[in-house]
């Protein structure tokens, strides 16, 4: 049959394996204008003698300065910085009963995915480790078409109605007199929208916790957010909650550590995923759902149509439905990670939408915001937005249109051609019909006015080491306000929330008794704890993923050096060795071995946990060095596990560090890191930080 309308298929785009079919072509090796012609010289610009004037005639300079000066374009206007990589999700059974969707019938299909990782309020070049939400976005290239689930790593949100997005977004973001603060919520205008919408009070409990400042993207948890439809081939309908859960464990920096990564490593994130998938230490999620009926959901004591509410796993529990695991890095920052567009709106059959509010905005404003990023209708051709199915229609034309449809006819119905598209009643996407009726107001539903119950439960759930740093974080943030009033307004909400929290940040500001008095809109419950909202409470103990910073002197104990790496590959941990210089250091045994980084740009905030081991006649120069003195102090205050031989002794003094000062602390003596190895797994020596900081 002749090829009808743009119809592209498989054939014709990336299968997610290698991206060869999608690359632009190599040429033949000589340097040519975008017109196949070949240039000659790419180092002068023609000019009329050697000193005389430049000619307009130059096309080849005009060709590549216009194609240069045309480069960027306009930064996503929230979730601007963000890091992607392609890997494949697996479901672990037929998930049949529950949806028809394709990419959950069969285990031994792999479908190819894409995802993007983002903090929200910075810019393209703001740095990783801000504290925010992060997105989570995954393009699941499905034999039925791209389903699209946009998620973050916290499982409500600030707003429960689409129509307040913009206002957030505005208050977040640098001041419009100013151009600042970059990438960061801890000032005035957004602390004065938020005490001023109490319906955010859920989501800046967590905010102000440790999940807005992730470890890594390799361990950070994601969530669907709003309430979804599940439904199946007999067209029955099931609510869903989608949750990612990282298979290393979900782990965070301290909020110390994150600030100065900030300036050490402001692509920490970024490099973490790219080094790790390079290095085959392939990340991995399970992808589960929360399924409830919409009976059940009318008995909870929240909306679940509600953005600003969980439902506790304790009351609907999660139903695993397969891995996600990414494993190849992009070949093209700009022409994947860029350009990638993800909606909510691009579901397949057997997934649909609830009536969330901020969710049926959502579906109107991505496809909208593609449209003036990416500047055309056709930024499905791309290749990292093209289905990998068969997909055609009668659309047609547009700026940047690279398909070639054939044919006289572009309209439907038609009867002159044969061959032409047609519409599949049975196959093809329906909406679940839930009846709805009504009268068409502006207005909040009733049920959506608890807006501190769940922050309660929130704050509840916490360990003491993560409600510690909730009390550090809103008193960091509230610090950083100049207005009075704002403070004393959210020390009212925060009342409202807990009482304890409320007098710690209190304390923290110095503003004890000064808290306004704000009347929720209805009874605060009483919530039990849920533990499953804590990070630390079900972390596993592990050094897998995780990286050991050696700081050494050139005559390492060559005996220590190799048994540390043996024992950190046996946990897939791996190590990074540092140097007051980068140039190679021998070992006691004459090895050579080449640092990764030198002193003064490797501070210990960029490791999980450190060994310091200078050899007997480096120890003293290492113990002048002002940034081996940081090192140490550093590594003790951000709770880490440290190693080290008896030659640091004197750093440690210099450092005012006791050797002996806790558990943390492990000498490693005869050149065994076993034990060091062994209690690093705990990741952070909690009962350490009263000594260290008030908050
Ligand atoms: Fe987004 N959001 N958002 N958002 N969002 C965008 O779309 C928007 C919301 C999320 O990696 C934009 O392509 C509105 C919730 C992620 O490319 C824009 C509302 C959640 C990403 C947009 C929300 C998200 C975006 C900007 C309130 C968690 C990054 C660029 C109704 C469930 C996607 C773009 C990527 C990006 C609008 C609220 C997650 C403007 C109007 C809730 C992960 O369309």
């Amino acid at each position: 049959m002749a090829k009808k309308a743009n119809r592209s298929s498989a054939t014709d785009s990336n299968t997610g394996n290698g991206g060869e079919l999608h690359q632009t072509s190599q040429g033949d090796g000589r340097l040519t204008t975008n017109q196949g012609v070949a240039v000659s010289d790419d180092q002068n610009t023609l000019a009329v003698g050697p000193r005389g004037p430049q000619l307009l005639e130059d096309f080849i300079l005009r060709e590549k300065i216009t194609h240069f000066d045309h480069e960027r374009i306009p930064e996503r206007v929230v979730h601007a910085r963000g890091y992607a990589a392609h890997g494949y999700f697996q479901c672990y059974e037929s998930h049949g009963h529950l949806t028809k969707a394709s990419f959950l019938q069969d285990p031994s299909v792999k479908t190819p995915v894409f995802c993007r990782f983002s903090t929200v309020a910075g810019s393209e070049g703001s740095h990783d480790t801000a504290r925010d939400v992060r997105g989570f976005s995954v393009k699941f290239y499905t034999d039925q078409g791209n389903y699209d689930l946009v998620g973050n790593n916290i499982p409500v949100f600030f707003i429960q109605d689409a129509i307040k997005f913009p206002d957030l977004i505005h208050a977040v973001k640098p001041a419009p007199d100013r151009g600042f603060p970059q990438a960061q919520s801890a000032h005035d205008s957004f602390w004065d929208f938020v005490s001023l919408t109490p319906e955010s009070m859920h989501m800046l409990m967590w905010i102000m916790s440790d999940r807005a400042i992730p470890r890594s993207f390799r361990m950070m948890e994601g969530f669907g957010v709003h309430t979804f439809r599940m439904i199946n081939t007999e067209g029955q309908s099931n609510f869903v909650k989608f949750h990612w859960r990282p298979k290393l464990g979900t782990f965070s920096l301290i909020w110390d550590e994150a600030v100065k990564i900030g300036g050490a490593d402001p692509d920490f994130h970024r490099r973490d995923l790219f080094n790790a998938i390079a290095m085959k230490q392939y990340p991995e999620w399970e992808l589960s759902v929360q399924v409830f009926s919409e009976d059940q959901a009318s008995k909870f004591d929240f909306d679940v149509l509600d953005p600003t509410k969980l439902v506790p796993e304790e009351l609907v529990p999660l139903t695993p439905l397969g891995k996600m695991v990414l494993d190849r890095n992009v070949d093209n920052f700009f022409s994947e990670t860029e350009q990638v567009a993800f909606c909510p709106s691009h579901v397949v059959p057997g997934i649909d939408f609830s009536n969330d509010p901020l969710l049926q905005g959502r579906l109107f404003s991505y496809l909208d915001t593609q449209l003036s990023r990416l500047g055309s209708p056709n930024f499905h051709q791309i290749p990292v937005n093209k289905p990998k199915c068969p997909f055609a229609n009668f659309q047609r034309d547009g700026h940047m249109q690279m398909d070639i449809p054939q044919g006289r006819v572009a309209n439907e119905p038609n009867s002159l051609d044969d061959g032409t598209l047609r519409e599949d009643p049975r196959n093809g996407f329906q909406s679940h019909p839930a009846e709805e009726a009504g009268a068409k107001l502006r207005i909040r539903p009733e049920s959506f006015a608890d807006h501190y119950t769940q922050a309660r439960l929130f704050y509840k759930s916490m360990t003491e080491p993560e409600k510690r740093h909730i009390a550090g974080g809103f008193g960091f943030e509230l610090g950083k306000c100049e207005n009075a009033k704002i403070r004393t307004r959210m020390l009212g909400h925060l009342q409202n929330v807990d009482k304890g929290l409320a007098d710690k940040v209190a304390v923290a500001l110095g503003m004890q008794g000064q808290a306004d008095s704000i009347q929720p809109a209805v009874k605060v419950g009483q919530p039990e704890p849920s533990p499953a909202l804590s990070q630390y409470a079900k972390a596993p103990k592990s050094l897998t993923g995780k990286k050991i910073g050696l700081l050494t002197t050139d005559g390492v104990d060559a005996k220590l050096y190799k048994a540390l790496l043996k024992e950190a590959k046996a946990e897939k941990a791996i190590v990074e060795v540092i140097t007051p210089t980068i140039g190679t250091i021998q070992a006691s045994n004459g090895d050579e071995i080449k640092p990764d980084h030198f002193l003064s740009g490797a501070p210990s905030c960029l490791f999980d946990c450190v060994v310091i081991a200078p050899s007997e006649a480096n120890a003293s120069m290492l113990s002048s060095e002002a940034a081996a003195v940081d090192f140490i102090r550093d590594a003790f205050a951000h709770l880490k596990v440290i190693g080290f031989t008896e030659t640091a002794s004197d750093l440690f003094q210099r450092a005012s560090v006791a050797t002996d000062a806790d558990e943390g602390l492990v000498e490693l003596s005869d050149g065994k890191p076993q034990k060091f190895v062994d209690v690093a797994k705990q990741h952070r020596i909690w009962d350490r930080e009263p000594q260290v900081r008030s908050f």
